[in-house]
């Protein structure tokens, strides 16, 4: 875990996998062999990546209901407690259609409609993640999603883990695939003999999955290509160094390029997150990938003064931030880029991997200084609507014809003037 000065910032690695030609060409192949090809296709990607032969790739309602009953009884109240909470926040951020009247007639508005198919797609390995299930179909579901559909791939014995199905089947998911790859992801986008496409894939994977969401992007829309997991860390001298280096550890058991930075005033600090987290490292089941993780990607970097350690969290622009300090509503108001902010010495970044409410896909690798959490919004698209008034047009006609004309286009000045035939 190397300590910086704030200048060398810039020198933070970032860990965006763009691919190499030769993965985006085979991408390209695979998505073409779906389209063509449908079920037997992605069978044949399944049998070559996932090494495990399918016949029946849709989960059945029975699998589904037994992977429910399958797991430990407490799990499943906590799925249940957390769904709720995820479910209470995203009801809050539900957009309505408006309509706005005139006194001369007109009325203006937009109108609010879900998409009509969403597609989930919920990585496998290390990663599969119930959680991640109920963070991506929950907002789709409040959005009014009708149709939505789960991928995921299968392991070598052509299941998936239980927690996974549990989480689909509390929540009702009844499309549930067993795919995963850019095989499941042109599947999602062009549909197969059994899987009918979707408008809009969520959801994070490998660099296969992330070139194939690019890849289709424009015929189905995507939320954002996620990188390794990220936290920020803003302590002062309330925080406690154990805590700190528990929280910067937790992001980093999730990949070898996950990134866990603490920015601090205090030197001293500094020093005891450092030795805090070598000594907690030792002890992790996940040792190997979050000591790469933190030998190649965390930092602590020391500021002179609070305001060049909230500059250094706004360059940071990380996925998490924690703001653990005296005053940290007031630091907040300070920080303008972050997927999620976690206040005070409670908010431990995995109260809100799991628990809190609010969504845990958010923008990585900088991002957070254009993009958002998934909320909502993502699973609904709008229409404007224009009702002009016989008033409004008379009055407004000419105007409106002349802009055309303005533009050199003849018909569409026309378009108003025809109209005038009724005034006679
Ligand atoms: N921190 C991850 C989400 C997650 N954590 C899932 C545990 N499970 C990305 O925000
Ligand atoms: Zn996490």
């Amino acid at each position: 875990m190397r300590m910086m000065m704030r200048s060398d910032v810039s020198s933070l690695k970032r860990s965006v996998d763009q691919g190499t030609e030769e993965q985006r060409q085979a991408v390209r192949e695979i998505i073409q062999d779906v389209k063509n090809n449908g079920d037997q296709a992605v069978r044949a990607y399944t049998k070559r990546f996932d090494r495990t032969d399918i016949e029946n790739w849709r989960v059945t309602k029975t699998e589904l209901a037994e992977a429910y009953t399958s797991i430990d009884e407490n799990d499943r109240t906590i799925l249940v407690e957390a769904a709720a909470n995820i479910r209470n926040f995203h009801e809050k951020q539900r957009t309505t259609s408006w309509f706005d009247s005139n006194a001369n007639g007109t009325i203006l508005g937009q109108k609010v409609t879900p998409i009509d198919g969403a597609g989930i797609y919920v990585p496998g390995g290390t990663a599969a993640y119930p959680s991640s299930v109920l963070m991506n179909v929950i907002p789709a579901q409040v959005a009014g999603v009708k149709r939505i559909v789960m991928v995921t791939p299968p392991n070598t014995d052509g299941n998936i883990p239980a927690g996974v199905l549990a989480a689909a089947h509390l929540l009702g998911v009844e499309q549930v695939f067993k795919a995963g790859g850019a095989q499941a992801i042109a599947a999602l986008a062009y549909g197969t003999e059994t899987l009918a496409p979707v408008d809009k894939i969520t959801g994070p994977g490998n660099v296969y999955v992330a070139l194939a969401k690019r890849e289709v992007f424009g015929d189905v829309d995507i939320d954002m290509i996620a990188g390794p997991s990220e936290v920020a860390v803003l302590a002062d001298h309330t925080a406690k160094a154990d805590e700190v280096a528990a929280d910067l550890l937790s992001q980093a058991e999730h990949d070898a390029r996950s990134s866990s930075i603490l920015v601090t005033t205090e030197e001293s600090l500094a020093e005891e997150v450092r030795t805090a987290v070598y000594s907690q490292l030792r002890t992790l089941p996940r040792y190997k990938i979050a000591k790469a993780s933190i030998e190649d990607y965390g930092a602590i970097i020391v500021c002179d003064t609070k305001a060049e350690a909230l500059e250094t969290i706004n360059e940071i622009a990380a996925e998490h931030l924690e703001i653990v300090t005296e005053h940290p509503f007031q630091d907040m108001a300070k920080v303008k880029h972050s997927g999620a902010i976690f206040l005070g010495p409670y908010s431990s970044e995995p109260v809100g991997d799991y628990y809190a409410g609010p969504n845990h896909v958010l923008p990585t690798n900088g991002t957070a200084r254009f993009s958002s959490p998934l909320t909502v919004d993502d699973f609904v698209k709008k229409s404007s609507v224009i009702s002009y008034s016989e008033q409004a047009l008379q009055q407004n006609g000419d105007k409106i014809a002349q802009f055309a004309r303005l533009e050199g286009l003849e018909a569409h000045a026309r378009a108003i003037e025809t109209r005038k035939e009724r005034w006679k």
